[in-house]
């Protein structure tokens, strides 16, 4: 992309001119004890510029982005809100919090698992082409609930576990007893099966072992067989055709593994194999755009982030970064420069897909909530403006948004416990199978019904964030560039988007921090006009005649415009 005179000079600017007038101790780290929260009023947040992120074609103030690109909220079906009273999630119920959803600003979810399964968690699929009945409620089906998405501007984007399927999928069992048997059945290659123990084959079920990658009750499927990936494929244009818009790929590094290799036991894979999973997903995916040109498919990588990079050759939009948390705590704690991480980031899955997708996410079904980890309002706050106000997808994991946090045991189920609604949507953990030991609570105490009325809450913070990258959407698709501010505590960097450019901030430090931004190099070609701020005090980040000045732990975000100087106070 050509880069404009404008960017040009911002970026010299940055480097050169910058200037911290007072920046107070920059080594100081956030404190809950600075938090003022009783100075924001429920006046200054209502002045705030609400997105008009519906309008997308029209809008004049935005550049126009992909579809592909939104704020994802990622939704544990039996955990989110149970509409029937019987105390498991359903998609009524998810229906009937669209509202909550659309005030927080999020415009996509990606839902667990919706298969029938042999697992509370839906990851081990009985038939791919049916819905869990203890997600339908009388009178409302899944077509109904694509309906009211579709017609909420909200994209539904499935999650398909297609490594493997359970033990009682009617294939496997036919498979296993044709393979046993010695009879005819086209299943018999659906599975690697083995009469005899062996690296790849290492569990057993009537004498007849078979490859099962992550545990003996998921068995993978073979997909060096032609009929298995045209099977996969038949299912996602199945769901596609029923109004999905895109899909999660779960274990999309496991489709084929190294058995073959000495080291298998400590490393899966190598390159040949990552060869054959990227071609496959290319095969998927370009399968995928026959029936829907704006399907968006995310995949999960856990692994290292110059493999999640690689995969983007397959041309699919993202794959999950999982050093997303890591790099906002080291960010908070003063240890990263977070512009130069993301900078990097982009530059490299770009390389290898120029409409390549970041997808930023904090925590997940499969690892521990960063509640627990920061256990503080304020942090969680910043932590939020960092991901939120990156460029590409943030994922929020139910709850994040309210500080939820689970108690009464460890592991995966602890993540997944009931969301905290406080009213009569609450799901009961003890009849979906995480068990009755599993409560729920809040970093603040507050659950979400009483967050969303509280302006200074958890809950308004992110939804002031979401609302600010919806107003400025050159945060979702733009091209990043860091400026220099002498201090890992300083994030600063443009993201630019045809004439759009956005300049955002945030001051990790717990003291304020002055930035002149009309040193004696900058003209201004164009114009700065301030599109928002949020400081976790309340304090109103506040731009004037050139000067930013920032309370501690704050975020702006500053609309850099072709038209004349236009210098508007910041509204928070
Ligand atoms: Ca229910
Ligand atoms: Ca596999």
């Amino acid at each position: 992309m050509m880069k404009k005179p404008l960017m040009n000079f911002m970026i010299a600017l940055a480097c050169t001119t910058f200037t911290l007038v007072s920046c107070g101790n920059s080594s100081e780290s956030l404190t809950s004890s600075s938090s003022d929260s009783s100075t924001a009023s429920s006046s200054e947040f209502s002045s705030f510029p609400v997105s008009s992120s519906e309008s997308s074609s029209q809008d004049q103030n935005n550049p126009t982005i992909s579809p592909k690109y939104r704020t994802y909220y990622q939704i544990l079906i039996y955990s989110f809100a149970d509409s029937n009273g019987d105390g498991i999630g359903d998609f009524k119920g998810i229906a009937d919090k669209f509202d909550y959803l659309k005030t927080l600003g999020v415009n996509g979810i990606w839902l667990s698992p919706a298969h029938p399964a042999s697992s509370y968690h839906g990851y081990n699929v009985i038939d791919y082409y049916y819905i869990n009945p203890n997600y339908e409620v009388s009178g409302y089906t899944f077509d109904d609930f694509l309906a009211d998405a579709q017609a909420n501007d909200i994209a539904i984007v499935m999650d398909l576990v297609l490594n493997h399927t359970s033990t009682e999928y009617s294939w496997f069992l036919q498979g296993l007893n044709a393979f046993k048997n010695n009879t005819e059945s086209k299943y018999k290659t659906y599975y690697t099966f083995s009469m005899t123990q062996t690296t790849q084959c290492p569990n057993s079920q009537n004498g007849v072992f078979y490859e099962s990658l992550f545990s003996s009750s998921m068995p993978d499927l073979n997909y060096d067989n032609p009929d298995v990936r045209e099977e996969a494929i038949n299912v996602g244009k199945y769901w596609l055709n029923k109004g999905v818009s895109g899909f999660r790929l779960d274990g999309a590094m496991h489709i084929f593994t190294n058995y073959d290799s000495p080291t298998f036991a400590s490393d899966k894979w190598n390159n040949d194999v990552y060869d054959k999973n990227i071609a496959w997903w290319n095969e998927f995916y370009t399968a995928m755009q026959t029936v829907t040109p704006d399907v968006y498919v995310i995949g999960e990588v856990w692994s290292s982030e110059s493999k999640i990079e690689t995969y983007y050759a397959s041309g699919m939009d993202g794959f999950f970064n999982f050093d997303t948390r890591g790099e906002i705590t080291n960010a908070m704690s003063g240890s990263v420069d977070y512009s130069a991480w993301l900078e990097s980031y982009q530059t490299a899955i770009r390389s290898y897909n120029s409409n390549a997708i970041e997808s930023y996410f904090v925590d997940n079904h499969d690892t521990p909530r960063l509640a627990v980890g920061l256990n503080n309002v304020l942090e969680l706050k910043m932590a939020a403006a960092l991901q939120l106000l990156a460029p590409g997808n943030a994922f929020v994991f139910y709850g994040d948004e309210i500080g939820l946090k689970g108690s009464g045991g460890s592991g995966d189920r602890l993540y997944r416990t009931a969301m905290l609604w406080g009213d009569s949507y609450a799901t009961n953990p003890s009849l979906f199978g995480i068990g009755s030991s599993f409560t729920s609570s809040t970093v603040s105490g507050a659950n979400a019904t009483t967050q969303v009325t509280d302006q200074t809450s958890l809950f308004n913070y992110y939804k002031n964030l979401i609302a600010l990258k919806n107003a400025n959407k050159e945060l979702y698709s733009g091209t990043l560039e860091p400026v220099l501010t002498g201090s890992n505590y300083y994030v600063a960097y443009t993201v630019t988007q045809d004439e759009f450019i956005s300049l955002v901030f945030h001051n990790l430090s717990g003291n304020v921090a002055t930035f002149n931004l009309t040193g004696s190099t900058f003209t201004l070609s164009g114009g700065l006009s301030v599109s928002g701020g949020l400081s976790v005090s309340g304090d109103a980040p506040t731009l004037s005649g050139g000067t930013l000045s920032m309370p501690g732990n704050s975020t702006a975000v500053i609309r850099l415009s072709s038209s004349d100087i236009t210098v508007t106070p910041i509204l928070f």
